[in-house]
């Protein structure tokens, strides 16, 4: 056993090693406790059973199709009213979005994209035809789609419940669902920083519905606004109890809030002690969790770096291009859009760890593994050697 300053940690430290789940009182303890080098080590070990050296990334495009939403939550730079803010709009057609993925090349193994709760593109007509040209363009590809804030407008949309639209949406080739969307469970602050969003029941009820027919999904947890740590834990825990549930969680995001251009401004920035103290006790707290992501994007590549020290053990990965994400460049990050995967994996390395690629349910790739040739990425000088091979 490490000898620990804090001797709130020991009995905690006791449960970790046990594979005992923690308490409520546990995690608030992590949170509170002033001895941070020993909560680092902690979160270090747990991440280290789970992953050893391993630290994930993935050949990603990451696209925001639209930015319509009529959820008006509180803390979002990025909504657009349609009527109000017209030179705002982006509204990406089914054709824009797949000439958007295709940009860069097909060498990729994760779409990621999220929307905003916007009637005209949040339809199954839209969806489901674009998610087939996905899988018969780039079959290599896994589409990490939605959130289930999103999932479940659409349902609503189309009067459809949870397990009918899950299906139509697996059936077309969804493979993972994104995190968003969770917020902060709490009942007193949903109705305070987005009312017109799922309640947590429902996000854990679209969730839970996917999981039990095989299509894997992240969660995440907005923090840094009005929260204390008391709600901080009461989400960690009722994902925990999720997942004891319905198994099918990969990865759990903790998403810094960022006040630039929003109605909370006045909460600032994280700070980027809280940001590595949040890594860790989400590692602790959630022990049927596979992986914490540290998106690089998010809290910055230099605290990302740090967080792999604290229990993180993925970094998310690259953009196709230096345009797509717009949710916290629009809310102020400072962290740039492109790094490419040479570069990932230099990161990864400078800080001890081992870089493996990945796709969105974290089957490992070699990092020069490349997709077979399709036929449309064939020059036709290609095509007539190929012929010519056959004949
Ligand atoms: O639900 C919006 C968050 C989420 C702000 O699954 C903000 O791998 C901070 O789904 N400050 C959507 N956060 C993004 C999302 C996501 C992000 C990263 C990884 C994954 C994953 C999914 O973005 C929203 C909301 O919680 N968000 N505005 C803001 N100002």
């Amino acid at each position: 056993m490490t000898l620990l300053m804090d001797p709130a940690l020991r009995s905690i430290e006791h449960k970790v090693d046990e594979g005992i789940p923690l308490s409520s009182e546990d995690g608030i303890a992590l949170f509170r406790t002033p001895d941070v080098h020993s909560l680092g080590r902690m979160a270090r070990a747990a991440k280290v059973r789970k992953s050893g050296r391993k630290v994930f990334y993935v050949l990603n495009r990451y696209i925001n199709s639209t930015n319509v939403c009529y959820a008006g939550c509180k803390f979002c730079s990025f909504a657009a009213d349609e009527f109000k803010e017209s030179e705002r709009v982006v509204r990406m057609s089914a054709d824009q979005v797949m000439a958007k993925a295709l940009e860069t090349g097909t060498n990729f193994n994760q779409i990621h994209i999220v929307g905003g709760h916007d009637p005209r593109q949040l339809s199954l007509d839209y969806w489901l035809p674009l998610m087939r040209r996905f899988k018969e363009r780039l079959p290599h590809v896994q589409l990490s789609l939605f959130t289930a804030a999103e999932i479940d407008y659409m349902a609503r949309r189309h009067r459809l419940g949870y397990p009918e639209i899950l299906a139509e949406l697996k059936s077309s080739g969804l493979d993972n669902i994104n995190g968003g969307g969770a917020e902060i469970f709490a009942a007193e602050i949903r109705k305070q920083i987005c009312p017109n969003k799922v309640t947590a029941e429902q996000w854990l009820a679209v969730h839970e519905e996917a999981h039990r027919q095989g299509i894997a999904s992240n969660a995440t947890m907005l923090y840094g606004t009005i929260e204390s740590y008391e709600h901080r834990i009461d989400h960690l825990i009722r994902l925990r109890d999720s997942q004891a549930r319905s198994p099918g969680f990969n990865a759990f995001i903790p998403l810094a809030f960022h006040p630039d251009g929003n109605e909370l401004n006045d909460c600032g920035w994280t700070s980027g002690l809280d940001d590595i103290r949040m890594f860790a006790v989400a590692r602790l707290m959630l022990n049927n969790f596979d992986h914490i992501k540290a998106y690089w994007m998010i809290q910055g590549i230099k605290v990302c770096q740090v967080a792999l020290e604290f229990g993180a053990d993925d970094m998310d990965g690259t953009h196709g291009s230096t345009d797509e994400e717009r949710i916290y460049h629009s809310a102020g990050t400072q962290s740039g859009q492109y790094v490419d995967d040479r570069e990932f994996r230099r990161l990864i390395e400078e800080v001890g760890f081992e870089p493996v690629r990945r796709n969105s349910t974290y089957e490992e790739f070699a990092h020069d593994w490349a997709p077979p040739v399709h036929p449309e990425d064939l020059k036709v000088q290609d095509v007539v050697d190929l012929n010519a091979v056959r004949a």
